[in-house]
């Protein structure tokens, strides 16, 4: 996608270099903006290969509300699996080999990523075969699922997703038709505060359009995946509304490229963008909220080949 590579060119260009958590460094411009035409195609990378079945998979997670990541080991998808294991190696009941800035470590040390690969194993074998551990460690706190689905308001609970299709299908042209992760009184809590923040949605001419604000991206690894995750959503909350696609604007904050990323990066922008895929849903009669990955499906898609880089955590 042209509007992809025009955002590596970007930040190489004009990006300031930024010191950050994981102790990294990146490459970061602050303030960026995307458009992506549904109706020209499923934006899904295909200047590299990209997971789709595993932005299926946490997307279904987030609509059902669930934030314990046994449920995406289940599903043999690893993406959550890092934050779920930091949660671990930090508690008091963690005595295995020290695992501290196991992520970046893992990338300088093959002695060492040998080790942390054996203790995050382990770890997802636990998760799987003791429940009181599983809801102990491998729960991100009240991330995504909790803020859209159950939203809590002291005495009860508010569901984002619900109320959002029933505006949409009851008010169409409303201009609030916003869902919030950010929840500021329950960030403290969470395994990693919500990167995809506050979402719009709007409707015009019987099409649907989505608005994300994105307040942090890892351009390189994270941001294919949104793209995807959110024009998958606008397909499903489409459907279920009667209306056909429009448009995803993807708006980033702190828009970054891990300077481990750059090799990939370059790479990727010398490879010419494909046609892209489409998507075939068998949703017919089912409710969105009891997906499963047969359900979505992608059609001709021919990426080129998988780019590997280290995640930052
Ligand atoms: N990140 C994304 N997209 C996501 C997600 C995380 O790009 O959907 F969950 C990246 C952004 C950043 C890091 O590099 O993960 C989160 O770190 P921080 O909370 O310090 O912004």
């Amino acid at each position: 996608m042209k509007q992809y590579l025009d955002l590596c060119k970007h930040v190489l260009e004009t990006g300031t270099k930024k010191e950050d958590r994981t102790g990294t460094g990146t490459f970061s411009v602050f303030g960026y903006q995307m458009r992506f035409d549904l109706a020209e195609g499923f934006p899904l990378m295909t200047t590299k290969k990209t997971a789709f079945r595993l932005i299926t998979s946490e997307l279904l997670w987030f609509l059902k509300g669930d934030t314990n990541v046994k449920t995406l080991i289940k599903d043999r998808n690893p993406i959550w699996d890092e934050w779920a294991f930091e949660q671990w190696v930090k508690s008091a009941e963690y005595v295995g080999p020290d695992m501290v800035n196991f992520g970046i470590r893992a990338t300088q040390d093959p002695e060492f990523k040998a080790i942390y690969k054996t203790e995050m194993a382990q770890f997802k074998e636990r998760v799987m075969a003791d429940d009181e551990f599983a809801a102990k460690y491998a729960d991100l706190g009240p991330v995504y699922g909790k803020q859209w689905r159950s939203w809590s308001t002291g005495d009860g609970t508010i569901d984002q997703i619900a109320n959002l299709i029933e505006g949409l299908k009851n008010n169409p042209n409303s201009r609030r038709h916003i869902v919030t992760a950010w929840n500021p009184s329950e960030v403290e809590d969470m395994a990693l505060p919500p990167c995809h923040a506050i979402f719009q949605f709007y409707v015009s001419n019987g099409k649907l359009s989505c608005q994300l604000y994105q307040r942090s991206a890892d351009i390189f690894l994270g941001v294919p995946f949104n793209i995807a995750s959110y024009a998958l959503l606008v397909h499903l909350i489409a459907h279920e509304c009667g209306l056909a696609v429009g448009e995803f604007v993807h708006t980033l904050g702190d828009a970054h490229i891990y300077t481990n990323h750059i090799d990939q990066v370059n790479e990727q922008l010398l490879r010419e963008p494909k046609k892209l895929p489409t998507l075939e849903l068998q949703v017919e009669g089912k409710s969105i909220f009891d997906l499963t990955t047969e359900d979505i499906q992608l059609e001709n898609y021919d990426p080129y080949p998988k780019i590997k880089a280290p995640i930052a955590v």
